[in-house]
C-alpha cells in the first residue's frame, strides 16, 4: 500500500442541520468508489434519521501516512453511570489527571450540547482549544486492509463487529500517539449508544457500557493535555494522515482491580 498515493475521504452527514453520522479512512484511489458509496448509504440509512444533507470529501494526501500500531482493547464490566464514574476517577487519576479536570469534563460532555470536536483540557480541567464552541476535530485517519481483517476478526470474536467501536479505536490510537495527550474520556453523541470509552497510552482503550442513559442526544470527546505547544497538537489531529497497519489484543468483559494491576505490566504503546 504504502508505494501508492493514498485518499483522505471524509463523510459528514446531518437532517435539519443536526449531525446525524460520519465516518472517514484513508484508501488507495481503486477503492474510494466503493468507500463514497458505502458512507453515503450508511448517511441515508443511520439509526437517528435518514439525512437530509450529506457531504463528503476525497482529497489526495500530499504527505505520506505514518505507520502505527491501535491501542490495545478491553471492555469494564460496568453496571450502570455511577460504577462509570468511580473507575473513570480511578483510573485516570492514576495517570495524573486531576479529579477536578475529569469531573469538568463529565460536566460539560453532559450539559446538553455535542460540538463538532474535542475539548482539549489540561490536568487541571482550564481548557485549552482556541474555538470553544467547535472543539478540534480529529481527521485523516484509516487502517490498512490487511489491519483491518485482523481487528475485525478480533471484535467478532468478541461481539462487537461494529463501525462504532472500530472508528472509535481508530481515532483514539492516532490521538494517544502523540506524547502531549494523557488520556481521553469519550461518550457517543448518539442517543441509542450507551457505551462510551477512556483511552490512554498506559492502560489501552478501555470500553464503558452505561456511561449514559438511553435516549439523550448528546456526548462528545475530552482529551486531557500535558505540557508542550498545543498549536503543534491541533496541527497533528487535523492534519497528519495516520494509518494503522498493526493490531494490539482485542480482549473481554474485565474488573476494574484486573485493569488497573496490569498497568504496569504493559509495555507503552511503542509504535
Ligand atoms: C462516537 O464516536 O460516537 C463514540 C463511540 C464510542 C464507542 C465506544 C465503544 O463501543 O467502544
Amino acid at each position: 500500500m504504502s508505494k501508492h498515493i493514498h485518499y483522505s475521504v471524509r463523510m459528514r452527514a446531518s437532517k435539519n442541520s443536526v449531525h446525524v453520522s460520519g465516518a472517514e479512512g484513508i484508501y488507495e484511489k481503486d477503492d474510494i468508489i466503493n468507500v463514497v458509496k458505502e458512507y453515503t448509504e450508511r448517511a441515508l440509512t443511520h439509526d437517528k434519521g435518514k439525512a437530509d444533507e450529506i457531504r463528503l470529501a476525497v482529497e489526495e494526501l500530499k504527505e505520506k501516512p505514518r505507520k502505527i500500531s491501535s491501542l490495545p482493547l478491553c471492555t469494564l464490566n460496568t453496571k450502570n453511570t455511577e460504577a462509570v464514574r468511580k473507575a473513570v476517577f480511578k483510573i485516570l487519576s492514576t495517570i495524573g489527571i486531576t479529579e477536578r479536570a475529569i469531573e469538568e469534563a463529565f460536566t460539560s460532555l453532559n450539559i446538553g450540547i455535542t460540538m463538532r470536536g474535542a475539548m482539549l483540557m489540561d490536568i487541571e480541567g482550564v481548557r485549552l482549544e482556541p474555538d470553544l464552541l467547535r472543539g478540534v476535530r480529529v481527521t485523516r485517519m484509516g487502517i490498512t486492509k490487511n489491519a483491518d481483517a485482523v481487528l475485525s476478526k478480533q471484535l467478532a470474536k468478541l461481539g462487537l463487529k461494529n463501525d462504532t467501536v472500530q472508528e472509535a479505536l481508530i481515532l483514539a490510537s492516532k490521538v494517544h500517539k502523540y506524547p502531549m495527550v494523557l488520556g481521553e474520556l469519550c461518550i457517543s453523541d448518539d442517543p441509542n449508544y450507551t457505551t462510551g470509552y477512556i483511552a490512554s497510552r498506559s492502560f489501552g482503550y478501555i470500553r464503558l457500557p452505561h456511561i449514559k442513559k438511553r435516549g439523550l442526544p448528546y456526548g462528545g470527546r475530552a482529551f486531557f493535555i500535558t505540557g508542550g505547544e498545543v498549536k503543534e497538537l491541533i496541527k497533528y489531529l487535523q492534519t497528519t494522515p495516520v494509518l494503522i497497519d498493526n493490531i494490539k489484543p482485542c480482549e473481554g468483559t474485565l474488573t476494574l482491580k484486573e485493569i488497573l494491576e496490569r498497568k504496569s505490566h504493559r509495555k507503552s504503546h511503542s509504535r
